[in-house]
C-alpha cells in the first residue's frame, strides 16, 4: 500500500493500535507526522518533550495499550530522555517517534539544524528499542516492530520504543506492506517444576501471595489464587489494584509496616507474581520474606534476582496462576481472620499517622467514580497515603512514576484523562513537583480534560526538607519561591479552589471533580496543619 507521506503511514500505524491521541511538540523535523494526526486523529501540543513521553506513557496505562509521543531531533528528543526513563523503568508501552536530519546529512558533523552526536545511541540508552527508519520501504514495518516491543505481553516486558525519523523520508511516498511482527514463544514452567511447587502451594498452612506489576494481566486468576487458599495479597505498588483493594484479603502496599513484617515471619509459605522487589518496597531488600518462596515471572533474570526462591516457575503470570491453583489447599482454620485483622490494623495505623491529610485521602475517593485515574507525582500526599491508604480497584487506575523521578505527575495525569474522557481522572502534585513542567498548566487550560489538579503546597521540596532537620543538617536547596497559585490559575483560565481545614475537603473536592473540565485545587499544608510524624522516604543513608 503506497502513502503520500510519512505522516499518512504513521496514522495507518496508530489506527491498527487503538490510539487516537498523539502528545508532542511541533518541529520542522516532524512536521508531515503532526499535521497527518493533527488532522486525522488528535495532536495535544504539550509544552515539553518530556511531558509527551509521561502523557503517552500515563495514555497508554490509563487503557491498558500503548500511547505515542512525537519530538524533534536533538534537544527535543534528549527532553524526552527522563520520561523515557521513567517508562522503561515502569516497562510501560510508549511509542516514541522523533526526528532526525536529511539522510544526506546524518553524521556528517556539518552542523545540520538540531544535529545531534548519536541520537540513536542516546535513545538506546534511554528506550527498550530504538531504531532508526533508513527508507521509505521499511518504515512501517519499523514502526510496528516498535510497537510490538514497547507492548507488555508474551513478547517481553515492554517499555518506550523509540522510531527516529530523518526529515526528508518523513516527507516521501511511503511503499508499505503490513505485515504483523511474529511473536516469539511464551515462555511455561514444566509439568514437574509445576507439581514441585504445587505440593509446596498444597501443604501451606498460613500462605501469602506478593503481587507486582507483572501481574495486572492475571486479575481473575490472582483472585482465584486466594479464594482457594485465603492467602493474604501483599502487592508493590505497581500490583495495587490487581485485586481490588476493597476485598478483605487484599493487604496491599503496606509491606514493611510492623504487622505485616510479623505477619511474613508468621507465614509458611509465599507466592510471588511478576514484581521486581524494588528497594522502596522492601526496606532496602531488608525486609524477611519466608524461605518457602515460589516465585513467578516471565523474565528469567527476575527469577531469584532479589530473594532466594524455592520453585522458581518461568512463565506467564495469568496461566501459571492458573496451573498453581489447581494444587491450592485452604489455609489452617483464623489465617483468613488474622489477614483480614491486619488488613485494617495497617490502615488504621496510617490513617492515623497523617493526621489532617486522612480527610482529603476520604473525600477523593468520595468524589470518585469507582473506575478513575488518580496520577500522583512524587510528593509526601503520595508517598505516604496515595500510594497505600487510597483504595484502587484496577491497576489502569493507578499511575504514578516508578522510578520516583519528580515533576512527571501533570503530563501523565493529562494523558490518562484524554485516554479516559468518561469519567474524572485527579492528579496529585506538590508545589516543587508541580514547578518542574509548570508549562503544562497551559496544556491543561488548552485542552480542558476532566481533570483536578491537586496542589499540596508546603513552599518547598517538603520530603528533603524533613530529612534534613531529621539528620541535623542544615537545609540546604529545599525552600521554594511558589507562585500564588489563585492567580497563577486566574491567569491560566483555570477555576481555583482552595483546602485550608479538614472540613473543606469533601465539599471542594465534590465541586471539582464533577466539573466537566479543569480546576487546580491547592490544599495549604501549613493552614491545614501537620501529620502525626514528619514523613522521610523509606531510604538509607549510608553510614547512619
Ligand atoms: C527528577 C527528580 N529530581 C529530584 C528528585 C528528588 N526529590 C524527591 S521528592 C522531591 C521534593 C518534591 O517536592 P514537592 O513536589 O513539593 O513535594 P513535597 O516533598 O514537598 O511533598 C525531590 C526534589 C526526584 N525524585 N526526581
Ligand atoms: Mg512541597
Amino acid at each position: 500500500m503506497r502513502h503520500d507521506n510519512g505522516g499518512d503511514l504513521l496514522v495507518t500505524v496508530l489506527r491498527e493500535l487503538g490510539i487516537d491521541t498523539v502528545f508532542g511538540i511541533v518541529s520542522v523535523h516532524n512536521l508531515p507526522l503532526v499535521e497527518a494526526v493533527d488532522r486525522d486523529l488528535r495532536f495535544v501540543p504539550v509544552r515539553h518533550e518530556a511531558s509527551a513521553v509521561n502523557a503517552a506513557d500515563a495514555y497508554g496505562r490509563a487503557r491498558g495499550s500503548i500511547g505515542c509521543a512525537l519530538t524533534s531531533t536533538g534537544t527535543g528528543a534528549g527532553n524526552a530522555a527522563g520520561s523515557l526513563i521513567e517508562s522503561l523503568s515502569a516497562g510501560s508501552s510508549v511509542l516514541h517517534v522523533t526526528g532526525q536530519v536529511e539522510s544526506a546529512f546524518l553524521g556528517s558533523g556539518r552542523g545540520f539544524i538540531h544535529e545531534t552526536k548519536d541520537q540513536l545511541g542516546m535513545l538506546t540508552a534511554v528506550s527498550a528499542h530504538a531504531a532508526s527508519i533508513p527508507d521509505t520501504e521499511q518504515a512501517g514495518r519499523i514502526l510496528r516492530e516498535a510497537a510490538r516491543a514497547a507492548l507488555r505481553g508474551p513478547a517481553g516486558p515492554g517499555g518506550p520504543a523509540s522510531v527516529e525519523w530523518p526529515i526528508d523520508l518523513q516527507y516521501a511516498p511511503q511503499n508499505d506492506a503490513p505485515v504483523a511482527p511474529a511473536f516469539p514463544a511464551v515462555p511455561a514452567p514444566t509439568e514437574g517444576e509445576l507439581a514441585a511447587a504445587g505440593a509446596l502451594l498444597a501443604s501451606a498452612r498460613r500462605p501469602l501471595v506478593w503481587a507486582g506489576g507483572g501481574a495486572t494481566g492475571a486479575r481473575r486468576e490472582l483472585s482465584g489464587l486466594l479464594e482457594a487458599t485465603g492467602a493474604g495479597l501483599l502487592t508493590s505498588n505497581s500490583g495495587r489494584g490487581t485485586v481490588p483493594e476493597d476485598h478483605g484479603q487484599v493487604i496491599g502496599n503496606f509491606a514493611t509496616s510492623p504487622a505485616v513484617r510479623s505477619l511474613l515471619a508468621d507465614a509458611d509459605v509465599l507466592v510471588t507474581v511478576g514484581t521486581h522487589f524494588r528497594s522502596n518496597e522492601t526496606a532496602d531488600y531488608g525486609l524477611e520474606l519466608p524461605a518457602a518462596h515460589i516465585q513467578i515471572d516471565h523474565d528469567a533474570k527476575a527469577l531469584g534476582r532479589v530473594y532466594p526462591v524455592a520453585h522458581p516457575l518461568h512463565g506467564d503470570a495469568a496461566p501459571t496462576l492458573t496451573a498453581l491453583t489447581g494444587h491450592a489447599a485452604p489455609a489452617e482454620a483464623g489465617w483468613r481472620d488474622r489477614v483480614r485483622a491486619v488488613r485494617a490494623e495497617v490502615r488504621a495505623t496510617l490513617h492515623d499517622a497523617i493526621g489532617p491529610q486522612a480527610a482529603i485521602c476520604e473525600a477523593i475517593r468520595a468524589a470518585l467514580p469507582r473506575e478513575a485515574v488518580v496520577a500522583r507525582d512524587v510528593t509526601i500526599p503520595s508517598s505516604s497515603w496515595g500510594n497505600r491508604l487510597l483504595e484502587m480497584y484496577d491497576p489502569r487506575d493507578n499511575v504514578f512514576p516508578r522510578g520516583g523521578g519528580i515533576g512527571q505527575g501533570l503530563g501523565m495525569g493529562i494523558g490518562a484523562a484524554l485516554a479516559r474522557p468518561g469519567s474524572p481522572t485527579v492528579v496529585m502534585a506538590g508545589d516543587g513537583g508541580l514547578a518542574v513542567h509548570l508549562g503544562e498548566l497551559l496544556t491543561l487550560a488548552q485542552e480542558r480534560p476532566r481533570l483536578t489538579l491537586i496542589v499540596f503546597n508546603d513552599g518547598g521540596y517538603g520530603v528533603l526538607r524533613n530529612m534534613q532537620d531529621r539528620y541535623g543538617e542544615r537545609r540546604s536547596g529545599v525552600d521554594l519561591v511558589t507562585p500564588d497559585f489563585e492567580l497563577l490559575a486566574r491567569a491560566c483560565g483555570l477555576p481555583h479552589l482552595r483546602i485550608s481545614a479538614e472540613e473543606h475537603a469533601a465539599p471542594v473536592l465534590r465541586r471539582a471533580v464533577a466539573s466537566d473540565g479543569p480546576t487546580l485545587v491547592e490544599v495549604d499544608l501549613t493552614a491545614l496543619g501537620p501529620m502525626k510524624n514528619p514523613f522521610t522516604p523509606p531510604v538509607r543513608i549510608p553510614g547512619r
